[in-house]
């Protein structure tokens, strides 16, 4: 069993576990992080509670600091690891949905961007909640979300951009569906923490998604407008 020096994950009532992990992914302890997941689960807790209270809100924790200065990119690359095992823990509970699928999505982040963690979970949440997603990881050039547009007819393009110089690059990829005459057959969603509404409006999204939940929310709301106005069409 994983300890914590002293501390045995096992023992501790809920809040004081929650307050642990957040402490654990801080320090870039993956096998805490697993088990402590694990515990949450066995003790009823939900997948997606897990997911937002125990990590979300740790890495939330992580970022102010690595905001401030006390934390460092070799710190955080191994809090985003830690994260990302217990995401993988969480997925198959997450995207298991005997739901018909009820759209098709394309999601990447941008380029110049390798951040992937939320994204993945935007990718997770979608999944659990009965879209197809095709999930084409970082670093994305707009040739890439041609040749999976291509590939693949998705219902809707997601953006993922963390970084306050590669949020542009949305624009060049909205822009170029737009010269390709391929932009109103799709949706096009963004997300990621230095966006908002206005930035999503002026680079011509359709919409701005805060967060993994809101961009469900919005992703199943595009998808009935679509199925009313085909079902208008044939009416
Ligand atoms: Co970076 N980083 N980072 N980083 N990093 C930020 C973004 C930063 C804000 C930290 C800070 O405060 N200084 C800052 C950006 C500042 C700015 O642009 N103004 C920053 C920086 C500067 C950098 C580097 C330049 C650092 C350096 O090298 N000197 C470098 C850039 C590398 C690059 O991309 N080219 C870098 C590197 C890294 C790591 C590799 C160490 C690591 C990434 C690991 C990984 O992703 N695999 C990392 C991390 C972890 C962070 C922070 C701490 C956490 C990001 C995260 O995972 N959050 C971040 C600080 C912060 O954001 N406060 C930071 C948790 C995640 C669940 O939230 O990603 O916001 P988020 O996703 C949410 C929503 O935004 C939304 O839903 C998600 C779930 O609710 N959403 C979408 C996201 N994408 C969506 C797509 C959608 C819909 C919704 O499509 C439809």
């Amino acid at each position: 069993m994983a300890d914590d020096g002293d501390i045995v994950l096992s023992e501790l009532p809920d809040g004081d576990l929650v307050k642990q992990m957040h402490d654990d992914l801080y320090d870039g302890l993956k096998d805490e992080i697993e088990e402590g997941v694990r515990i949450l689960l066995k003790r009823g807790w939900t997948p997606y509670r897990t997911l937002t209270e125990a990590l979300v809100e740790g890495m939330r924790i992580v970022g102010e600091d690595f905001r401030d200065g006390i934390l460092f990119v070799p710190e955080v690359l191994l809090s985003a690891n830690a994260m990302k095992a217990g995401m993988a823990i969480l997925r198959p509970l997450l995207v298991e949905t005997g739901a018909p699928r009820i759209g098709k999505m394309v999601i990447g982040t941008v380029k110049g961007d390798i951040h992937d963690i939320g994204k993945n979970l935007v990718s997770m949440m979608l999944e659990g909640a009965g879209f197809e997603v095709i999930d084409l990881g970082i670093n994305n050039g707009v040739e890439k979300y041609l040749a999976a547009i291509e590939e693949h007819k998705p219902d809707i393009i997601g953006m993922s951009a963390l970084l306050t110089t590669t949020m542009p690059y949305m624009k060049v990829v909205i822009d170029t569906l737009k010269e390709k005459g391929i932009r109103d057959d799709l949706v096009v969603l963004v997300g990621g923490a230095p966006l908002n509404e206005e930035f999503a409006r002026s680079v011509g999204a359709d919409a701005y998604c805060r967060d993994a939940a809101v961009a469900v929310e919005t992703a199943k709301e595009f998808m009935m407008r679509k199925h009313n106005q085909r079902a208008a069409v044939r009416a």
